[in-house]
């Protein structure tokens, strides 16, 4: 199996709306309203990017982001969003979920798991769409396909606390990232959960890759500013996830 390309940061893409501007002096983006520095940045406020973090500004322009919409919108007809509960506790999430793909990601008070069904319809989940196979061929470098995507939605009140993807067999394979919607506070931070955290703004379009050491770091979602796209005509916004399981299917 390749490994995940080495490189890591922020870039700019062939649809951004990257601005390049200097900061600190040194080459930087402007994602929307937020200037990066990928590196030196990161240095100043004692944060290091891991290995194989990447954030794609405006990866999919708006007839991109209205097309793979529409694709949403179909897939949730077919597979609702509901709302997961935590294992043990059985505390609702905020955040809603469907997923993409031959396995979809489920919580359930009897645990995580990845399952082929969708766990209220019964029915299998509906397929990932071309656009998104196509995004994983194009910044994945993994040489399977991802065998699962998670759809979350997010309203103005959902939150998604500090975690690592680690229900998966293919435990390196990278974690592609889409945001749809409204702006999102994203939450990085290391390995361990108390390592140092770095926050950044996610905007209608961006894409992340969680490869390399990326993979195991812990991440989460701060809050959703409202009103911020017009993309969903009721708010909110929706982030897919494509993950290689890595298991027969
Ligand atoms: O919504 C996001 O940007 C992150 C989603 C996430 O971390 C997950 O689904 O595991």
């Amino acid at each position: 199996m390749a490994g995940f390309r080495a490189n890591h940061g922020i870039l700019p893409h062939r649809y951004g709306r990257t601005e390049h501007l200097e900061l600190y002096g040194k080459k930087a983006y402007r994602i929307g309203s937020q200037a990066f520095a990928p590196h030196n940045h990161m240095m100043n406020t004692g944060f290091q990017l891991p290995d194989g973090f990447l954030l794609l500004p405006g990866y999919f322009d708006r007839p991109a982001q209205e097309d793979l919409l529409y694709r949403v919108r179909k897939a949730v007809q077919a597979a609702p969003l509901y709302r997961p509960v935590m294992p043990r506790t059985g505390k609702p999430l905020s955040v809603r979920m469907s997923n993409f793909g031959p396995l979809g990601w489920i919580t359930s008070k009897e645990g995580y798991r990845y399952a082929p069904h969708h766990p209220r319809t019964n029915k299998p989940w509906p397929p990932l769409p071309d656009c998104l196979a196509v995004l994983w061929d194009d910044v994945a470098n993994w040489p399977d396909p991802p065998q699962a995507c998670l759809i979350n939605y997010y309203d103005e009140k959902a939150r998604l606390g500090l975690h690592v993807d680690a229900d998966e067999k293919a435990a390196n394979a990278p974690i592609v990232s889409v945001s749809l919607g409204d702006q999102a506070l994203f939450r990085l931070g290391g390995p361990r959960r108390n390592d140092p955290t770095r926050s950044l703004r996610l905007f209608s379009g961006d894409v992340v890759v969680l490869g390399g050491a990326a993979r195991h770091c812990y991440h989460g979602v701060d809050r959703i500013y409202p009103n911020t796209s017009t993309l969903l005509s009721k708010g909110g916004r929706i982030n897919l996830t494509m993950r290689v399981v890595g298991r027969n299917i």
